[in-house]
């Protein structure tokens, strides 16, 4: 669980915050999910937007707040917790009904979930190469000192390697661009990943079971973003595709990844362009 302690938060306001209180973008995967999760829930929570567009999180007021610099972020009367899974976990522990991660199978969800972030990092490769192809580097030089000149830089007190690690990320892909052996590889990992969820959907409705979890919920999230950016997800794991189609349609879910007309549009004309130029995700990834 990643409860941050006094000396980590700067921004000193949150503190006071009353109730449940949620930092996040609309578009970002990680929100998405925790979005859903607590419209399942049908907790009242209060939305503070944080635009990753320009940059907002990488200026000193989000990041005296997660010096991560990620969203989302959830307070809780005055409590910062960051990292969606672990919010997730804490939301499920203090709002227990209906229930998302099934009795008994605590310690394996919070290992899948565990398996689920650390692939975040292929997910933006994916997302930023296939479905946001942004013309020039994805972070300016100037946003980036901002990162790392501001924030705590701790985490329960102790200097962080995270944001250091997301520092060496953006700061690789500002050199390099997403490179074609960078997106294959990324599409590697999630062809392997979908192979097994595709299993586990030959034995069961659901990823745990007959019962509809947060295990669902995060990996929904990764599918529909893979499928944006052309993952051909129904020919190669067709049982996953029939799965990702049902949560869609349920009302939780589908109001989280609805874009505006002008997204849609963009996402299908990048996936155009990519294809005429014959480098479609399926080209690049050799699918
Ligand atoms: N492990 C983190 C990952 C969070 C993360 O990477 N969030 C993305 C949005 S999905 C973000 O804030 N990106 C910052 C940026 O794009 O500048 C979590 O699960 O909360």
């Amino acid at each position: 669980m990643v409860q941050l302690v006094d000396g980590d938060i700067k921004t000193r306001e949150v503190l006071d915050w009353k109730g449940v209180h949620v930092l996040h973008a609309s578009g970002s995967s990680c929100s998405q999910k925790l979005r859903i999760f607590l419209n399942l829930k049908g907790i009242p929570w209060e939305s503070h937007l944080v635009d990753l567009h320009s940059n907002e999180n990488f200026r000193p007021w989000f990041l005296g707040i997660n010096p991560r610099g990620l969203v989302p972020v959830l307070v809780h009367d005055g409590a910062v917790h960051i990292e969606s899974n672990d919010i997730i976990t804490y939301l499920e522990k203090t709002f227990p009904v209906p229930k998302l991660i099934p009795s008994g199978f605590e310690n394996e969800v919070a290992k899948l979930l565990h398996h689920e972030d650390e692939l975040h990092l292929d997910l933006r490769i994916l997302s930023f190469r296939f479905v946001f192809s942004p013309p020039g580097p994805p972070k300016s030089a100037e946003a980036l000192q901002s990162y790392a000149a501001n924030g705590s830089g701790t985490v329960k007190g102790v200097a962080d390697p995270d944001k250091a690690a997301q520092l060496a990320f953006w700061e690789r892909v500002t050199r390099e661009g997403f490179t074609d052996e960078m997106a294959r590889t990324s599409a590697q990992k999630f062809r392997v990943e979908f192979s097994s969820l595709d299993d586990r959907l030959g034995k069961s409705p659901y990823l745990l079971g007959d019962a509809l979890s947060v295990l669902d919920i995060a990996w929904f999230i990764y599918a529909n973003r893979l499928s944006l950016g052309g993952f051909p997800i129904e020919r190669m794991h067709p049982r996953v595709h029939a799965w990702m189609v049902k949560l869609a349609a349920r009302p939780e879910f589908a109001k989280e990844i609805a874009s505006p007309p002008q997204i849609t549009a963009r996402i299908e004309a990048v996936r155009r362009a990519h294809a005429e130029a014959g480098k479609s995700l399926e080209a690049v990834a050799g699918f």
